[in-house]
């Protein structure tokens, strides 16, 4: 990135909404970029951005206008393409170890009791450079502890399983031999995670029916998991008392690390499940004399003590949260100002504490980390001041 945006071309490419925001909320004004306030690039990215294909997107973190993100900017990422759902034939079925399997219509899950949430996710691997697969929203629809209780749990489902109605070929692997099955994606929750308050079943974002990408006409939304959680085109439900060990729940979203336990390493694997404790710089900017620093906050809801940015070899200095965003799912803004900037390239980076004491760890901490998944790294950034 070596060119300069102002103001005026993130509105011309249709990057800031004018006006009222979303739900007729007065627009969010903190983080959108003032009059004659200009961006300054990063030095340390791509030249070119990955282009938007059908069914992919990432968010272009720099250009961030509020606390939530408009439909056609949320990233969007899944692995077999977006099915076609006629949203006034669309059936939820509920089935397996209940006592009465259900089939729910659009207008079923509308008419029952309705939530709002603000949630924010990433897809476990989001990460440097660009950071482009996150998004935040508010989220519309049913608690899934409702569409559960109506089917009645039985006493031995343990293993609840979620599968969307998109599908593909799949090789699976068994010692020496390999078959190949037609399989929808599917992910599961373990029984406490599934029929706790949070999971929802949602069926709009920021006021609006859900797009395509995001996973029309109803996605599962678990609050504070990383986005395979949040199963989109939701077809069935299916309740049982073993494990699931389908391709994305089993293999393809694991982390492989390092961990001493009593002075040995020990390989551990584990399941993607809630999101890692993160922040990065979304984008600098020049206003006037002093230079703004956006960032975003990411984790699983434990609320945030603080974070800090550092300047090179500098201390780490306090930066502000955003209240608006200060809701427990959601993403947090918070800004930075940093005077006295000298020409010449410069180092930012950001690092986030929790309420446990928990902080974000620096990448050469997250060395026995093998695997790219769940990299919640301290993310230098650089930046050229003119
Ligand atoms: N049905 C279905 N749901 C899915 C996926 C998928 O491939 N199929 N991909 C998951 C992954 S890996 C991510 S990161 C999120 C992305 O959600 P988004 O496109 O709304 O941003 O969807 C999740 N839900
Ligand atoms: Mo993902």
């Amino acid at each position: 990135m070596n060119t300069t945006h102002t103001r005026r071309d993130l509105l011309k490419g249709g990057l800031a909404v004018a006006g009222l925001g979303v739900l007729g909320l007065p627009e969010f004004v903190l983080p959108a970029l003032a009059q004659g306030e200009v961006l300054v690039p990063f030095t340390d990215l791509p030249e070119t951005f990955p282009a938007p294909g059908v069914d992919r997107r990432q968010l272009d973190v720099r250009k961030i206008d509020g606390p939530f993100t408009p439909k056609d900017q949320f990233f969007t990422t899944q692995h077999y393409g977006h099915p076609e759902i006629d949203p006034a034939a669309y059936r939820l079925k509920v089935s397996g170890l209940v006592d009465k399997p259900q089939s729910l219509s659009l207008d079923n899950l509308r008419g029952m009791r309705r939530v709002e949430l603000v949630a924010g996710f990433e897809c476990s691997g989001n990460r440097r450079p660009l950071q482009g697969l996150s998004s935040n929203a508010k989220w519309t629809g049913v608690p899934l502890r409702a569409v559960l209780d109506q089917a009645g749990v039985k006493a031995n489902a343990k293993e609840f399983v979620f599968f969307g109605a998109d599908h593909g070929k799949e090789e699976v692997e068994f010692r020496t031999q390999k078959y190949e099955v037609e399989q929808q994606f599917g992910r599961s929750l373990p029984r406490e995670k599934a029929l706790a308050p949070e999971p929802m079943l949602a069926y709009a974002l920021n006021g609006e029916p859900l797009t395509k990408h995001q996973g029309s006409p109803v996605r599962l939304l678990v609050p504070g998991w990383y986005g395979v959680a949040n199963v989109k085109w939701l077809s069935h439900i299916y309740l049982q008392e073993d494990q699931y060990l389908g391709k994305y729940q089993a293999r393809w979203y694991r982390t492989l690390r390092g961990e001493m336990i009593d002075g040995e390493v020990r390989w551990k694997e584990s399941a993607v499940t809630h999101m890692q404790l993160k922040s990065f710089i979304a984008r600098v900017s020049k206003d006037g004399n002093r230079h703004k620093v956006l960032g975003v906050i990411l984790n699983d809801g434990t609320p945030i003590k603080s974070v800090e940015v550092k300047v090179d070899d500098g201390t780490w200095q306090p930066a502000t949260i955003d209240p608006a965003t200060n809701s427990k799912y959601s993403w947090k803004l918070f800004t930075y100002t940093w005077t006295g900037a000298t020409p010449g390239e410069h180092t930012l980076v950001s690092r986030v504490t929790d309420v446990t004491g928990a902080v974000q760890p620096t990448a050469e901490a997250l060395e026995n980390k093998k695997t790219f998944l769940e990299d919640n790294s301290q993310h230098p950034r650089k930046v050229m001041i003119a």
